[in-house]
């Protein structure tokens, strides 16, 4: 069994992780790490913020550290909220203020049922050492529900519907979201470099 610590304190990011990665490897995070202080997210990408947060977790900790960066991009909004997905509204705001903001800016932006294409996007940065070992990228494409729905998830789940679906992520089982999610993509891409390195 693979050992891995996730370079987060997002329960749910944890959660997902080691569902998608499976029993092969064992998956704990910052939660087990209380010395390790919060990570300013100072860069200008989702790679970047990956690799700044597990750069600096690595250097603290022995053995393999992944870093998750995430968000929700939509088209009519330019891409927003992006890296600010955590942020949006306000540093503290809660998943529901964030998702009000958005739906607000939807209607500014004139946004009609058809134009409302989203995408979440993960990347996954592997350090040991200080040292990036790889970055790995998951999408999911989508579009914006009308309304937020469904109990299950974190953050926006209830207002995105993957494509292919009628329901929201937070309507879908877990292990339907975990099968398709930006996360799951990214997390295959990564666990698919880890055996193959095993076997060198
Ligand atoms: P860490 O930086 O400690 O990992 P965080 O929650 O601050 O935790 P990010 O900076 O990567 O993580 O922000 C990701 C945000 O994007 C997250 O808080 C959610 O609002 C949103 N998000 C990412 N993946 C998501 C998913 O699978 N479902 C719903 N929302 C998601």
């Amino acid at each position: 069994m693979q050992h891995l610590i996730v370079a987060t304190r997002n329960a749910h990011k944890t959660r997902e992780i080691q569902q998608i990665l499976g029993s092969e490897f064992a998956v704990c995070d910052l939660c087990a790490y209380p010395e390790i202080s919060e990570m300013t997210e100072s860069g200008g990408s989702f790679e970047e913020n990956a690799t700044l947060k597990a750069i600096a977790v690595s250097r603290k900790r022995p053995g393999l550290v992944i870093a998750d960066d995430s968000g929700l991009e939509i088209e009519a909004l330019g891409g927003a909220p992006g890296i600010y997905s955590a942020r949006y509204a306000s540093t503290n705001s809660t998943n529901i203020e964030k998702i009000d903001k958005l739906m607000e800016e939807l209607v500014r932006a004139g946004a009609k049922k058809d134009a409302r294409r989203a995408r979440f996007r993960c990347v996954l940065a592997l350090a040991r050492n200080g040292q990036v070992l790889g970055v790995f990228e998951g999408i999911v494409a989508g579009r914006i529900a009308d309304r937020p729905r469904g109990p299950h998830g974190f953050g926006y789940d209830p207002i995105f519907i993957p494509d292919g679906f009628e329901k929201t992520f937070a309507e879908l089982p877990a292990e339907v979201k975990n099968n398709i999610s930006h996360r799951a993509r990214a997390c295959r891409a990564l666990s698919a470099e880890l055996r193959a390195a095993a076997t060198d």
